[in-house]
């Protein structure tokens, strides 16, 4: 099959809401079809009048990794109507079976076209804010392959920011929670994130330069769990806590 058709697959199957059987259970592709098949499915949603804003990355925490079964740092691409605002609320038939989890967002300041070191990184970032990232695997019962969940777009379907911190804000040995009716559901540390969620922003460059994809100013970049995601209910109501950086919230509608 190739890159186009599964790409399709992938879209309908987002677009709709509908789950789909895992695509390397009957076709094999490595890692750099898996990425061009997350190129083309973004380019049916930019043709549809879906914008970039930004790029997440994945699996950069060990709870995250031993959660879904996978043994690699993945990234994806954001896109603006996968944005839900602080406060509000997202209606479950949209989704296929979403699960939430807290994460640190970025503020790009300047283009990154290139790697980065740990050193010069800060120089390219605005701010830093709490997160929730909502993912929907487009595959059955949630399960996928490295190669199978970077085609999905790494599962990629919401986000919401909370207010903005400078970029001097110690991210270290910060405490993350995320809470479901005001009840601590998931708790884990901001060094679960690659030891240093910096080293995430690293990463993100990296990756994205490596597969020809520029981060602009203005995007943004989603670091990843530090503990494993939850699945959402009708009437619930999700926040994070992240030490030093606030709240953020949503319901589930
Ligand atoms: C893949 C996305 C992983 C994270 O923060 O580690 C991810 C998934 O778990 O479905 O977003
Ligand atoms: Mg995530």
């Amino acid at each position: 099959m190739n890159i186009h058709t599964i790409a399709e697959i992938l879209d309908t199957a987002a677009h709709n809401a509908h789950a789909v059987e895992q695509i390397s259970l009957k076709h094999q592709f490595d890692l750099d079809d898996a990425y061009a098949i997350q190129k083309a499915s973004l380019e049916r949603r930019y043709a549809r009048g879906e914008k970039l804003i930004g790029v997440k990355m994945g699996f950069t925490s060990k709870a995250k990794m031993e959660q879904m079964g996978v043994h690699d740092m993945i990234w994806g691409r954001l896109t603006d109507a996968m944005l839900i605002e602080n406060g509000g609320s997202l209606s479950l038939n949209k989704y296929i079976h979403p699960r939430a989890e807290p994460e640190i967002c970025f503020l790009v300041k300047k283009k990154i076209d290139r790697s980065l070191s740990i050193g010069e990184i800060k120089d390219y970032i605005e701010a830093i804010a709490p997160a929730i990232e909502i993912i929907d695997s487009r595959y059955q019962n949630f399960k996928f392959s490295l190669e199978d969940v970077i085609a999905d777009n790494c599962s990629s379907t919401g986000l919401v920011i909370g207010a903005w911190s400078g970029v001097d804000t110690p991210l270290n040995d910060l405490e993350i929670t995320l809470e479901i009716d005001q009840e601590v559901v998931q708790k884990g540390s901001s060094n679960a994130i690659l030891g240093d969620p910096w080293e995430s922003v690293v990463a993100a460059a990296r990756l994205a330069n490596q597969y020809g994809q520029e981060i602009s100013a203005g995007d943004y970049i989603m670091a990843g769990a530090a503990t494993p995601a939850v699945y959402l209910k009708a009437g619930q109501s999700v926040s994070a806590s992240i030490q030093s950086l606030g709240d953020v919230a949503f319901k589930v509608g």
